[in-house]
């Protein structure tokens, strides 16, 4: 992407906003592995396209990742963008690409986002099919998408005024650390260990980066991982698939949709 990022951005939302919300969005859903089958009845539809249409997003190459945008109104009248899709940094190792979807977001008035993602599980007790709240990351891929003095603070970079809003939508909710390596390989079993010790609960390859960008973008951010598969030579024996991970996210998709409603409701 070679083009000045901030206004690609602006391009995208001002087409957002002139097409669909011509007040603004409120907040946005990042939909990931697993979570797109979960995007109906977040509210009643008010225009989409696909998200390779929008100015600067490119089509989604993972199997099981939508790409699709859409802007709803909720039941409490707030107006959401639902991306059922993400760039990611293993497609091209382009960080302002990965950045673009909270960027337009941001731009087109959101103030909110839901990163979703699937996610390797580190602890026996989270099966595959347990969603998670993200309290904090460990960004392992060396990239940012920031570029010059641009210091912006993580100290709570996800919410924790959001992550008490989704315990009240779903008080079993667990915490954890999530840990985003830059793929597109999953980790081996000692890397699995090295994230372990480092202070991780969860592996990824997708959401450390956007919520850099969408602090610096100012939006407030919530993190939900659901827990696809344990990560690597956690379970003795187990191998890694990419079909498993697509599985756990169609099983889970009633009780991840019953959660992203909950939140529509309160965020
Ligand atoms: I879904 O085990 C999914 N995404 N890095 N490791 C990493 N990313 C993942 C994994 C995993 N499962």
């Amino acid at each position: 992407m070679s083009a000045d990022p901030r206004r690609l951005a602006g391009a995208a939302a001002a087409m957002i906003n002139q097409r669909w919300a011509p007040d603004g969005l409120d907040l946005a859903f990042v939909l990931g592995s697993g979570w797109a089958n979960a995007a109906d009845e977040l509210g009643e539809p008010v225009g989409d396209c696909p998200l390779a249409d929008l100015p600067g997003f490119t089509k989604p190459a993972v199997p099981g990742h939508g790409g699709q945008f859409r802007v709803v109104r909720t039941a409490t009248g707030r107006t959401a963008a639902i991306l059922t899709g993400r760039t990611h940094y293993y497609e091209s190792r382009d960080v302002t690409a990965v950045a673009h979807g909270v960027r337009t977001v941001a731009a087109a008035g959101a103030t909110t986002v839901v990163l979703t993602n699937g996610a390797g599980g580190l602890r026996s007790e989270w099966p595959p099919g347990t969603p998670v709240l993200i309290s904090d990351h460990l960004n392992l891929t060396g990239a940012s998408p920031l570029v010059g003095p641009t210091f912006v603070d993580l100290t709570e970079a996800y919410s924790p005024r959001l992550r008490d809003l989704a315990r009240r939508v779903a008080p079993a909710l667990p915490e954890g650390v999530y840990a985003q390596f830059p793929g597109p390989q999953y980790e081996t079993p000692a890397e699995v260990r090295m994230a372990g010790v480092l202070g991780a609960d969860l592996v990824g390859m997708s959401t450390a980066l956007e919520t850099i960008a969408a602090r610096e973008a100012g939006l407030e951010v919530l993190g939900i991982s659901l827990v696809t598969n344990p990560a690597a030579g956690t379970l003795t024996g187990a191998t890694l698939a990419h079909d498993d991970v697509v599985r756990a996210g169609a099983d889970a998709a009633d009780a991840l949709r019953a959660l992203l409603v909950g939140l529509a409701g309160v965020l």
